[in-house]
């Protein structure tokens, strides 16, 4: 099996010769990245660009699109964006002016990225979109997003909550990155949710751009001003509920009993949490994007039609089972 992956993704049969000199451009600030190396011409070269490596789930997603790369003998040019779009701009500039193969991108906002679709179509380079959305036409601006249902991760959270809470509580909103496809889904999903219960009310909301001392500021302002009235937390990401785990112990309330707190992403820390009983559930987000990004891209190359996009299915993790999950979790 392996080596028939190893075949779709090369141009010769001798695929895993090429795995032994597989090639991976890093792309740390201010260092300036290579090309594929003399005598690679006939190696896949597939340009990923990373919106940002700043939390666990991230971290994760790269190391599952490295090691797939690696796995399958494909020279992976990687672009870490370090949260910035216009850097991530620049990023896929620099990706289709290497004339790479294809282009694997993590859009970090949903509608900033048009130019540089336009710009990789013209270059004949296909785009495939992971994990979060962007503008444009599948199949035209770009071959599938590959992604979690947002929008349905964002209503098993409400309904977690409305039954956890007897369909009565005070809820902060902690947000991620704004004008991403994940925050506009889940907020989405959660609010069509919790409309049906007249007794569910979001009474804050705020974005901590998915980052747990990010999150962890937005709660103290929050509790600052509102005090101890809250009785639920919705974070968008598991890094930003433990902010705010650690903001609500410091203003002396007790997580998992004075304020019931859900979120997204399933990460070992989340995990543990749940353990301890401070946060009440995490519904799965899998990062694990490399196996179904380096499909799609065999797939192109048998000249396969790609559908408009790929759901990944989510688990959700609540106390009866996050302990089983601890050691697989990233
Ligand atoms: O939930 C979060 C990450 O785009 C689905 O972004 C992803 C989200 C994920 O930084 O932790």
């Amino acid at each position: 099996m392996a080596g028939v992956i190893r075949m779709g993704c090369t141009l010769t049969s001798c695929a895993p010769l090429f795995a032994a000199v597989f090639l991976f451009v890093s792309a740390i600030d201010g260092m300036p990245d290579a090309d594929a190396p003399p005598g690679a011409g006939k190696m896949i070269r597939v340009g990923f660009s990373q919106t940002d490596n700043l939390n666990p789930w991230r971290v994760a997603e790269t190391n599952s699109i490295r090691k797939e790369a690696e796995g399958r003998g494909c020279a992976l040019l990687y672009r870490d964006a370090g949260a910035s779009v216009q850097r991530q701009i620049e990023d896929l500039a620099f990706l289709i002016s290497q004339k790479v193969d294809y282009i694997i991108l993590v859009p970090r906002e949903f509608d900033a990225f048009g130019p540089q679709l336009q710009a990789a179509r013209r270059a004949g380079i296909p785009v495939i979109l992971i994990d979060r959305g962007a503008e444009g036409t599948p199949g035209l601006d770009y071959v599938t997003l590959i992604a979690s249902n947002f929008i349905q991760e964002g209503e098993r959270a409400a309904e977690w909550l409305v039954q956890k809470t007897a369909g009565s509580a005070t809820i902060v909103e902690l947000s991620g990155t704004v004008d991403s496809t994940p925050v506009i889904d889940r907020a989405k999903g959660f609010r069509e949710v919790i409309s049906r219960y007249p007794r569910m009310k979001i009474v804050a909301s705020e974005s901590g751009d998915f980052l747990r001392t990010q999150g962890q500021k937005a709660m103290e302002g929050i509790i600052l001003r509102a005090g101890r009235s809250m009785t639920a937390v919705f974070a968008h990401n598991d890094e930003m509920a433990i902010g705010a785990i650690q903001a609500l112990k410091a203003a002396g309330m007790v997580p998992g009993r004075d304020v019931i707190l859900v979120s997204i992403d399933g990460e070992r820390d989340a995990l543990k949490a749940i353990v301890a009983g401070e946060l009440g559930a995490s519904i799965e987000c899998n990062p694990r994007f490399g196996p179904k990004a380096f499909d799609v891209i065999e797939a192109l190359r048998r000249g396969e039609e790609i559908p408009e996009s790929i759901v990944i299915p989510d688990h959700f993790f609540d106390k009866q089972d996050a302990l089983e999950y601890i050691d697989k979790a990233f």
